[in-house]
């Protein structure tokens, strides 16, 4: 079998709506798979999405969803967007919403109904089409390999991948009934999770293969610290468990050309213009000194605590910092807090994509002190942009961040600074190794421009996913 035809099905996918890492491995990984294989993107066409500037038309596909005791009309959509399909599912429920999944401190309560109705129109959508396989992400599309197990006629072969074991979409019980799951399915064995159900535990025992998105996460994953009490149940289904490390699109993300940069650049000549623009922009001074950035979700596993903790040290060294995010109250008011206090603090609170680039093209360092970690992208992005990552070394940073001290100018790997314990005093050791390292400018651009030079794109992993599709289309585990 030469080329596969492939549905791609994401709950986000980078442009049109975005909350974290899935949407940029929404658009990034079916653009590389793209090269050697038919692939179409699903997902829900939510109210936020521009239909007009993305040219998003109805196909007049209606049709009427059942699950349960209740029906729900569905309607499909498509664009096509750099050279790829997307089909769109539009549901009341499941669309007209104001944020995705809900705020910072609760998920919206009808999210099973949301996202069953969502699964329910892919399973429309497999039955209509013949797809070899269909590549499912994170519990929002949980339900679908149970619901292929309930129609026989479809052929597709279904992988899923776990991007956040943390996130494991669980309800209560009586979301069986109104998600049109037959109550069989309420033991331990399948959905049922503590008296819940939950979409993670389906996908992971119907999938015929899960993924999640590194090595080290695969293998860690399996321990009660980091498995969030699925350890068993994973253990249990390990024969068709494999890590796959995520890329990034360095297309998008490339210094050399991109237009959301005050200036692009191929050096770190150029990178300074950014660093001495951006530094102008918040009226900070000093860009002879080094820029510590932090850019994520502000919650505990990326963390927080252990930012918040170091921040006072960190604003005590001859450095400025910039943090970017939004999350959890009590974090948004430490840092707010703190950048009041210290005048080399600045932080920006909210999800802003254009200014997100700009902090990669101006910063020196990123802080990724995360307390696990399944892949994450940033340290890639850092890369690309010729800022040395600060990673604490666990999941998918052990596996994408080299240690400087073993430099090797031939080896293809990006090297960052890694400490190995999620402690204040490790963090610090780190971020002094860090101010060490920038006095040493040879050094320090020694390794950010090998850095720069990297190949962090999806084409190897493309190659990996590839290939795993089609041993479940054979019939195989791996
Ligand atoms: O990179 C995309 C992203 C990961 O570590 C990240 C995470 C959520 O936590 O796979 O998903």
């Amino acid at each position: 079998m030469s080329k596969i035809r492939l549905l791609f099905a994401s709950s986000e996918v980078y442009p049109f709506a975005k909350t974290g890492g899935l949407a940029d491995v929404g658009y990034a990984l079916p653009k590389a798979l793209s090269q050697y294989h038919e692939v179409e993107v699903v997902m829900p066409l939510y109210q936020s999405i521009d239909r007009d500037l993305y040219n998003i038309v109805s196909t007049g596909e209606k049709r009427l969803v059942k699950m349960g005791a209740a029906s729900y009309e569905i309607e499909l959509f498509q664009t096509s967007y750099e050279g790829l399909l997307y089909t769109f599912v539009y549901s009341a429920v499941l669309c007209d919403v104001e944020f995705l999944y809900g705020t910072a401190l609760a998920g919206y309560e009808n999210n099973a109904i949301r996202f069953g109705i969502f699964n329910r129109a892919i399973i429309e959508i497999l039955s209509a089409n013949t797809y070899d396989a269909v590549h499912l992400n994170d519990w929002q599309c949980g339900l679908v390999p149970l619901l292929l197990r309930e129609n026989p006629s479809i052929t597709t072969k279904a992988l899923f991948t776990i991007h956040n074991l943390a996130y494991q979409g669980t309800f209560p019980s009586s979301t069986l009934e109104e998600c049109g799951i037959d109550a069989s399915y309420f033991t331990l064995d399948k959905m049922e999770f503590y008296g819940q159900v939950s979409f993670m535990k389906a996908a992971i025992a119907y999938a015929d293969m899960v993924t999640t998105v590194s090595p080290t996460y695969a293998k860690e994953i399996l321990s009660p610290e980091f498995g969030c009490g699925l350890e068993g149940f994973l253990a249990s289904h390990e024969i068709k468990l494999i890590g796959v490390l995520n890329g990034i699109d360095q297309d998008h993300f490339s210094p050399h050309n991109d237009p959301l940069l005050t200036q692009s650049y191929n050096d770190l000549k150029g990178k300074q213009v950014n660093k001495s623009d951006y530094l102008k922009s918040v009226s900070l001074k000093g860009v002879k000194k080094p820029l510590f950035l932090f850019i994520g979700r502000l919650v505990s596993q990326k963390g927080v605590d252990l930012l918040i903790e170091i921040l006072p040290k960190l604003a005590s060294l001859e450095c400025n910092i910039a943090i970017l995010g939004e999350g959890e109250e009590q974090y948004v008011h430490s840092l707010q807090e703190l950048s009041h206090r210290y005048n080399t603090i600045y932080f920006h609170q909210g999800y802003d994509e254009k200014l997100s680039h700009q902090l990669y093209g101006a910063a020196d360092f990123l802080l990724m002190p995360s307390l696990f970690e399944p892949c994450g992208l940033n340290q890639l992005i850092a890369f690309s942009y010729g800022a040395i990552p600060i990673v604490h070394h666990v999941g998918g940073l052990a596996d994408s961040v080299k240690k400087i001290e073993k430099f090797d100018p031939d080896s293809p790997y990006g090297f960052g600074i890694v400490f190995e314990r999620p402690t204040g005093r490790s963090f610090m050791n780190a971020i002094n190794k860090a101010m060490n390292l920038y006095d040493d400018k040879l050094h320090y651009n020694t390794i950010a421009k090998h850095n720069m030079k990297g190949d962090f794109s999806w084409s190897e992993s493309a190659l990996v996913y590839g290939a795993l599709y089609k041993s479940i289309i054979k019939g195989k585990h791996v």
